[in-house]
């Protein structure tokens, strides 16, 4: 292993020194810049990465930053997380984070309180609406609450086989309705004290007679409406979806999908947009496991950890200026 120091007036001099020195195989494992020279540290062996001394620790709030900047979080509100950030003063971003989400996205589970109100989940087509209510029933059998599904989904082909393949492992009760009177009459059905989840078609929010078509069967069962979104959409999109919807009279928000996505400033965008509060996540397609409860730590570390370290992405930058050499 030799790892060797090159200091130069500028980088692009240090970096000829390197590639004079050690040739086009140079490992860059650190660059900085120390007074008005730039140090680059190199080595030629590939195992001497494992010997590339610690980056002096990343200051808290710039660690923060990078992550909400990598997750695509709305320029204002990873601002105002930052700031909320600051003044909790810890060491550490992890803590830190997780206090400044805590105060501004708050986390309403479904499952662990039995809700007093029929939920209805509503959504974009494809969101995970009924694969979310069949995970909610699960969790709901283990509490050993009594419960019922209904489908409003009477346009979908296959949706009435695919809610009934869940309810019948589960073994759940299910309806269908189509429209408003057909809901209240399986809504009645439910034996008092049952958690009612209801099924709906995939909603185009940009269609105002699809949002108010949602409301009515909402307001006929005086349901919950709890929206369902896939995390990893666009923050501008996400957040007016968010909107939209809470006008419509959603109060909650299931993001899914978290495990094939990577950034999720989409996801805290729909709720900050429509003051949604959290409740389960999306974890994985499994129905038995896929959903849980997750509140702000685990937020945080999702945010902090999908992100790119410094030190990775110095790596990156070392394997781009690599391939340009
Ligand atoms: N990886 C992953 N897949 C999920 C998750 N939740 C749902 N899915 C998958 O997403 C796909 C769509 O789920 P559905 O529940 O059918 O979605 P929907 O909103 O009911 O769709 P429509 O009824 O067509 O509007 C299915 O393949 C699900 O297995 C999740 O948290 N993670
Ligand atoms: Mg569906």
């Amino acid at each position: 292993m030799r790892l060797r120091t090159f200091n130069a007036p500028s980088m692009k001099e240090a970096m000829a020194l390197v590639k004079a020195e050690l040739g086009p195989d140079a490992v860059i494992l650190n660059t900085e810049q120390v007074g008005q020279a730039f140090k680059i540290t190199a080595a030629l062996d590939r195992d001497a990465i494992l010997a590339q001394p610690p980056l002096p620790a990343q200051d808290p709030l710039e660690a923060i930053a990078q992550a909400l900047d990598f997750h695509r979080v709305n320029p204002a509100l990873a601002e105002r997380l930052t700031q909320q950030a600051a003044q909790v003063l810890l060491e550490n971003p992890h803590q830190a984070l997780a206090a400044a989400l805590r105060l501004r996205f708050p986390v309403q589970p479904l499952t662990e309180k039995q809700p007093t109100r029929p939920i209805m989940l509503v959504g974009l087509p494809g969101a995970g609406k009924t694969a979310t209510l069949a995970k909610l029933m699960a969790r709901a059998k283990l509490r050993k609450w009594p419960g019922i599904a209904i489908t409003c989904d009477v346009v979908k082909a296959g949706a009435i086989e695919q809610l009934g393949t869940y309810t019948k492992a589960l073994q759940i009760p299910a309806y269908r309705a189509g429209d408003p009177a057909t809901l209240q009459r399986a809504v009645a059905h439910a034996p008092a004290g049952s958690f009612v989840i209801i099924d709906t078609v995939g909603c185009n929010p940009l269609d105002t007679g699809d949002l108010a078509s949602l409301s009515r069967l909402a307001e006929a069962v005086k349901a919950e409406m709890v929206l369902v979104m896939a995390a990893g959409g666009c923050p501008v999109e996400s957040g007016e979806l968010g909107q939209l919807f809470a006008e419509a009279g959603a109060s909650r928000l299931i993001p899914t999908r978290i495990d094939a996505a990577r950034r999720y400033g989409g996801i805290l965008a729909a709720a900050e947009a429509g003051r949604l509060s959290f409740a389960e996540f999306g974890i994985s397609p499994e129905i038995a496991t896929g959903i849980d409860i997750v509140g702000a730590d685990r937020i945080a570390q999702w945010l902090l950890e999908t992100a790119p370290s410094r030190a990775q992405a110095a790596d990156m930058l070392r394997l781009v200026s690599g391939t340009r050499s």
